[in-house]
């Protein structure tokens, strides 16, 4: 029944599809469509320097599962020139999307530009960059890191109403250079400066980690005999800022009142103890939505270009409150 010529047309149709699907995987623009067209993305982490870190890849990891994406994952160790690193072999792997959260806002723009080039769209996560160019990237999706500032100035000066001795506050600061350590410090300045009893009398890295916040608080407390408060930007510092205190026979909550950021199992815990005053919530869960504008994105729609998750404070009688169902 099938003619010879009939014969040759179907090898050669065969012929095309099969060089046709291998094609897409070099092709121009998108990416590698990992096996049976399930969307690739190449997520370049921070590292696993707090517990709210760990969260997020968590959330990430997780709901990349459940979306059937196909994740390539790298873990920075928290150093930049590992993010681009890795941001480099997502390209050449032609990933379908790339997203990452920035260790530190500035000196990404080449390696961006690299991805833009290549045509494979970019996602931030969690941390901002200070790019002019904001066609280096599709979308970012995190907190307002400012607001997290003010809100915890703003429940300090609750605390202190009508109080006019001075108030003497440390502070311990995260990563050096990255979003949230820049824009926490400055929001929380903005307020506490309209009111000339708080002083800030010392402010240093504790690095977004425990020991870092233990040691630095070490210190503060060998120089520093009048401390009122500490402000810090992260639970895992708060926490190792406790040790110390306790170490030095002082109270936390009460010698030295505390307050921290984020709000992960351990920070809302001490919270509860009454060892931490006041939690501004930073919320690590970020998966769900990012699987879903990646997605987006690597259809070719359009996304808002700027994602805001949604966040809430928390006093140490909420937190006994929210405990048991806390996720992380
Ligand atoms: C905030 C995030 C910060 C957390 C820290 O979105 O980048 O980094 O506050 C974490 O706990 O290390």
């Amino acid at each position: 029944m099938f003619g010879k010529r009939a014969g040759v047309l179907l090898a050669a149709a065969l012929l095309a599809s099969v060089l046709g699907a291998c094609g897409d995987d070099d092709s121009g623009g998108g990416g590698s469509s990992g096996g049976g067209g399930r969307l690739v993305i190449g997520f370049a982490q921070v590292g696993a320097e707090s517990g709210w870190r760990t969260a997020n890849t968590k959330s990430i990891q997780d709901s990349a599962k459940a979306a059937g994406v196909e994740l390539k994952f790298s873990d920075a160790q928290g150093k930049q020139e590992n993010q681009i690193k890795a941001i480099r072999s997502f390209i050449t792997q032609r990933v379908d999307v790339i997203a990452f959260s920035p260790v530190v806002e500035s000196g990404w723009d080449t390696v961006l530009k690299e991805a833009k080039d290549a045509e494979i769209p970019v996602i931030l996560t969690d941390r901002a960059i200070d790019s002019p160019d904001d066609s280096l990237y599709e979308t970012f999706i995190g907190s307002d890191f400012v607001l997290e500032g003010q809100k915890a100035g703003e429940w300090l000066t609750q605390e202190y109403q009508g109080k006019t001795d001075p108030v003497n506050i440390v502070e311990l600061q995260g990563t050096p250079g990255a979003a949230p350590a820049n824009d926490r410090k400055a929001g929380f300045a903005e307020v506490i400066k309209k009111d000339p009893k708080f002083k800030v009398i010392a402010s240093q890295t504790g690095q977004f980690t425990r020991t870092d916040g233990k040691q630095v608080m070490e210190t503060f407390l060998q120089s520093h005999d009048d401390i009122d408060v500490l402000y810090a930007h992260n639970d895992d510092m708060g926490l190792g800022a406790i040790e110390a205190i306790e170490a030095a026979g002082k109270v936390p909550g009460k010698d030295i009142k505390i307050i921290t950021v984020d709000a992960v199992k351990d920070g809302m815990t001490a919270l509860s103890e009454g060892k931490i005053n006041f939690i501004v919530e930073c919320s690590p869960l970020l998966g769900p939505q990012l699987m879903d504008l990646a997605q987006k994105v690597a259809d070719g729609q359009s996304v808002e270009k700027r994602v805001l998750t949604k966040e809430t404070t928390f006093t140490p009688e909420q937190a006994k409150e929210v405990l048991p169902e806390r996720k992380y």
